[in-house]
C-alpha cells in the first residue's frame, strides 16, 4: 500500500517552518520550466526565494522529480528543471501519471495548489494565473487554475492574467466558482505586463491586516482559493498596445501550426519575448519578485 507521504517529499527548511507555524509560500515551477527562457527562469526563481526569506517567510518551490512530489526544490533541483529538454507540466490531470511514470514535472498554478496543500501551506506566489482563454466557448479551452481555486484553500498571489485570455469571461468563471479577486491596492484586475485592464473588481484591499482578515475569514468558513491581483511595478510597466499586436501574432500562428491547448501558453509568450525583445522577460521577472514579496508579507501577516 502506498500513503501520501510516499509521493511527497519536504525540504528539511519547509518541514521545520511548518511544524513552528511560521509562514510559507509555495511557488510554482511551470513559470521556470516553461515560461522563462534560461537563465532568467533560474535567475528569478532564486530571486523570488530570496526575497520570500528577506521579508521572514520560508520558499517552498514545488516541482516533481523521480516518482516524488518535491515542496522546498534545492536549488541544483531548481536549475534541473530550468535546463532540461523534456519537463512535463503538470497540472492536476497530470499529476499521477508523472508521479508513476518518474517523469520530471513542473508544476502550474493549479498542480502548486495542489501539491503545496498536502503540505499544509496556504500562500502562493505566481506571475499571472491561467484563465478563459479567448475563443473557449468553441475550444472550452478553460485552465484548471480556476477550478483549483475552488476547491483548494490557498492564497494566489499574481499579477492578475495575461490579455492573451479571455479577461472578462475568466473573472465571469471565477465568480461562478466563487473565487473572490481582491485587487492589492487597485480597484482593477491587473493585466500582467500593464498595471490595468479596464476591469473593475468588486473588492479592493490596501492593507495587509485586511488581507489577512480575508484569509482568516475565508477558511475558517471552509472557503478554499483567493486570489489577489498586484499590478505589476510601474517603471516595468508595458506598453498595452504593442502587447495586444504581439499577443494577437502569436494567437494566429499557434492557430495556423495547430498549436492548442497546454502548448499554447509556452508558444504565445516565447513570441512576446521575441518580438520585444526581451523586454516582456524583465517585466516578467519584475512582477514575479514584486509578487513573492507581497506574498511573504500577507503570509507573515496571517500568522502573526
Ligand atoms: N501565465 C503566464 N506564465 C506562465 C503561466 C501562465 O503568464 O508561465 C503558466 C502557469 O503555471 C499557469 C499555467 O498555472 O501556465 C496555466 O496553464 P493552462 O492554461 O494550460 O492551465
Ligand atoms: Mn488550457
Amino acid at each position: 500500500m502506498h500513503s501520501l507521504s510516499s509521493y511527497l517529499t519536504l525540504s528539511e527548511e519547509v518541514q521545520t517552518a511548518l511544524q513552528e507555524k511560521r509562514p510559507v509560500v509555495a511557488l510554482e515551477s511551470t513559470v521556470i520550466a516553461h515560461g522563462l527562457p534560461y537563465p532568467a527562469n533560474v535567475e528569478v526563481a532564486q530571486a523570488m526565494e530570496a526575497v520570500i526569506r528577506g521579508k521572514g517567510a520560508v520558499p517552498a518551490t514545488v516541482g516533481i522529480q523521480e516518482g516524488k512530489i518535491v515542496v522546498g526544490l534545492s536549488h541544483d533541483q531548481i536549475e534541473r528543471l530550468g535546463t532540461a529538454q523534456q519537463v512535463q507540466k503538470v497540472s492536476r490531470r497530470d499529476l499521477a501519471v508523472t508521479l508513476a511514470t518518474g517523469r520530471l514535472g513542473a508544476t502550474t498554478v493549479a498542480g502548486t495548489m495542489l501539491c503545496a496543500s498536502m503540505a499544509g501551506i496556504r500562500f502562493l506566489a505566481t506571475g499571472g494565473i491561467g484563465g478563459v482563454h479567448r475563443g473557449a466557448e468553441t475550444s472550452m479551452d478553460i485552465s484548471t487554475d480556476l477550478t483549483e481555486l475552488s476547491n483548494t484553500p490557498m492564497l494566489v498571489v499574481c499579477a492578475g492574467a495575461k490579455s492573451m485570455l479571455d479577461l472578462d469571461l475568466t473573472l465571469e468563471y471565477l465568480e461562478t466558482q466563487g473565487v473572490p479577486v481582491i485587487g492589492w491596492q487597485t480597484d482593477e484586475l491587473p493585466a500582467f505586463y500593464t498595471r490595468r485592464s479596464g476591469r473593475r473588481l468588486s473588492h479592493r484591499v490596501d492593507d495587509v491586516a485586511t488581507l489577512a482578515a480575508i484569509a482568516h475569514a475565508q477558511w475558517t468558513c471552509s472557503l478554499h482559493g483567493i486570489v489577489v491581483g498586484c499590478p505589476i511595478p510601474e517603471r516595468y510597466e508595458m506598453d498595452g498596445s504593442s502587447l495586444d499586436a504581439a499577443i494577437e501574432e502569436a494567437l494566429q500562428r499557434a492557430s495556423a501550426q495547430g498549436i492548442h491547448g497546454a502548448a499554447i501558453t509556452p508558444f504565445v509568450l516565447a513570441h512576446i519575448a521575441n518580438v520585444t525583445v526581451g523586454e516582456s522577460v524583465e517585466a516578467n521577472k519584475a512582477l514575479l519578485i514584486n509578487n513573492a514579496t507581497w506574498a511573504a508579507r500577507f503570509a507573515r501577516a496571517y500568522f502573526s
